[in-house]
């Protein structure tokens, strides 16, 4: 297996907005982000993502780019971001991007003279078609409800959205579209950025314009997405970025691909095909026939199952993300057990997982704080569009409270409440009102309060996060599950990783209730990290244990 720095790093996901507010407009920003290095320092993290930070009309949270060599203003400027990237730096810490080509803002001025001069250079750089009967060119419906199409006058014709209303899809069949693309990823690159997440990257292609089938619509509804969810031209597009631009620096790349399933995720991953370095698969997130919508609680056995596959199947040739948490999921802890009594211990169970298994982990901010969902009171606390256009929408199909139940389980706003820093006014996150509704509880749960408390799920993470950092074993060292085929050992989750004669054993319960407790191992174990204080003779709620075998 090849050793690369990013197979090595601990990964930390920055949603910029509800980080932290230097300057008291409610809204967090560069500087702010600037002022926690040292936090992050400490927590021992060495790979950010930022979610977008360019400049954008904020449709969608800055997924709707208008401008991708400028900065966001509320965020600051150019200066700020270099000073950001310097200092990231000279900490010993990597840094990436959010790369959002499928789509950009309808106020990008590509779109706006492809849409105000149809003969010009840019009259197909979007996806423009002829209606059908009046209507929309075909039958696609938007992640974020309703048609996928929206009809301009000014070229009478209709251009494809696959999301919001103001982020229109790119043309990526087009190849000056795809060399603009590239010159502006070497723009970043050539200022030393690290790498790129890069948005939705598997819907770039689409295989022409058909109706969607009903059939294939999936749970969500996504009627038309057997179109571009994998494109003839996928492999294609992505060998050629890599080959025109991060291909010619140590960058790191990680694609958010949801849906595609191993083999597809390995014919993007695989080390020899030279496309993208890693992937984001979202199955584990939800249990099977669950979608994030569904008001349920996650069996963490099934994750163990997922887990398994892909720790034993990926291969050598691929190498895998591994997360619980993002901006666009409701926290983990939530949606496993909603108890107050358990979330510190299944909050350090879940970091157990994350950072002793084989692949990249990345920590979503507050997760280390083990944050929970926030009780948002009704829609009107609500600012995501997804939500907002799917409250419309369910609302034309079941009664408010219903639609409602739905939206409080699955809304992206749980994970962009701001951080809470502390137990002052508004967590410290600001000294002006925040942009979105803090998260409860960080009177009592918040950074400074966790990094006092040396039990605190904090700590448990900046542990745990020492612990891989300085142990190839944790990242490179095979994994070896026990105790598969025992019935009685069912609820729980054990696993070797082995390398060059270290050996790591790792033994979690995920339930929440007792269970017995595996035999114990042959050998002299030390080094434990675990969730409880004392060793007992069976498994707790929860229980997770690392130790060092010597
Ligand atoms: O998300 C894409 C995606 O497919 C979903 O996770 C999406 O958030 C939606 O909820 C599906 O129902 C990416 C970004 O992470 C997200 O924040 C953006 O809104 C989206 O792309 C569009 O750029
Ligand atoms: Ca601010």
């Amino acid at each position: 297996m090849t050793r690369k720095w990013w197979k090595e790093a601990v990964a930390y996901q920055i949603y910029p907005r509800s980080f932290a507010d230097s300057n008291g407009d409610g809204v967090g920003d560069l500087r702010g982000i600037r002022e926690k290095l040292p936090y992050l320092k400490e927590l021992g993290v060495n790979l950010l993502w930022l979610s977008p930070v360019y400049d954008s009309p904020n449709d969608d949270n800055g997924y709707d780019i208008r401008d991708y060599r400028k900065i966001m203003a509320e965020f600051g400027t150019m200066e700020d971001f270099d000073a950001l990237l310097a200092e990231a730096h000279a900490n010993g810490m990597k840094l990436i991007m959010d790369l959002v080509v499928n789509h950009t803002s309808d106020e990008h001025p590509w779109f706006q003279s492809s849409l105000r001069d149809p003969d010009g250079p840019c009259r197909d750089y979007y996806i423009w078609h002829k209606g059908r009967d009046g209507k929309e060119p075909n039958n696609w419906v938007s992640f974020f409800s309703g048609p996928a199409w929206n009809y301009y006058p000014e070229r009478d014709e209709w251009a494809l959205h696959l999301f919001s209303k103001k982020q229109m899809d790119l043309n990526w069949d087009n190849p000056a579209l795809r060399r603009e693309v590239y010159d502006m990823i070497d723009w970043w690159l050539a200022k030393g950025v690290d790498g790129f997440r890069m948005d939705v990257i598997n819907l770039i292609s689409k295989d022409g314009l058909a109706d969607g089938s009903e059939a294939l619509a999936g749970a969500i509804g996504l009627r038309g997405i057997e179109h571009y969810f994998y494109g003839p031209r996928l492999h294609e597009y992505l060998a050629e970025m890599r080959r025109e631009s991060f291909g010619r620096y140590d960058a790191v790349t990680v694609g958010e691909t949801a849906g595609l399933g191993m083999q597809m995720s390995k014919m993007l991953t695989a080390e020899s095909r030279a496309e993208l370095d890693m992937v984001f698969n979202f199955d584990a997130l939800e249990n099977p026939g669950k979608t994030r919508f569904d008001d349920y609680r996650y069996d963490l056995r099934y994750l163990k199952k997922y887990l398994l596959d892909w720790q034993q199947n990926y291969g050598d040739n691929c190498w895998m993300s591994l997360f619980f948490e993002n901006h666009d999921n409701p926290r983990m802890v939530s949606k496993v057990n909603p108890d107050p009594a358990v979330r510190a211990p299944l909050a350090k169970l879940l970091a157990t997982l994350q950072l002793t298994l084989k692949g990249t982990p990345f920590i979503y901010q507050g997760q280390e704080l083990g944050l929970a969902n926030v009780d948002f009171a009704s829609i009107n606390e609500i600012n995501d569009v997804e939500s907002r256009n799917l409250y419309q929408e369910l609302c034309g199909k079941m009664p408010s409270e219903e639609a409602w139940k739905r939206i409080l389980a699955g809304t992206r706003d749980h994970a962009r409440a701001p951080m809470p820093w502390n137990a002052g006014p508004n967590g410290g996150f600001t000294a002006g009102t925040p942009w979105l509704r803090m998260a409860d509880g960080w009177q009592t749960c918040n950074a400074a309060d966790e990094m006092r408390d040396p039990d605190s799920v904090f700590h448990y993470y900046k542990k745990l996060i020492a612990l891989r950092r300085e142990n190839p074993a944790l990242v490179y060292g095979a994994f070896r599950p026990v105790f598969l085929k025992t019935k009685r050992h069912a609820d729980v989750f054990c696993y070797f990783r082995v390398l060059d004669g270290r050996k790591f054993y790792v033994e979690c319960n995920l339930t929440a209730h007792q269970t017995p407790r595996p035999a114990p191992l042959s050998g002299a174990q030390a080094k434990r990290i675990g969730n409880y204080a004392e060793e007992a003779p069976v498994l707790r709620p929860y229980e997770a244990n690392v130790y060092e075998v010597l």
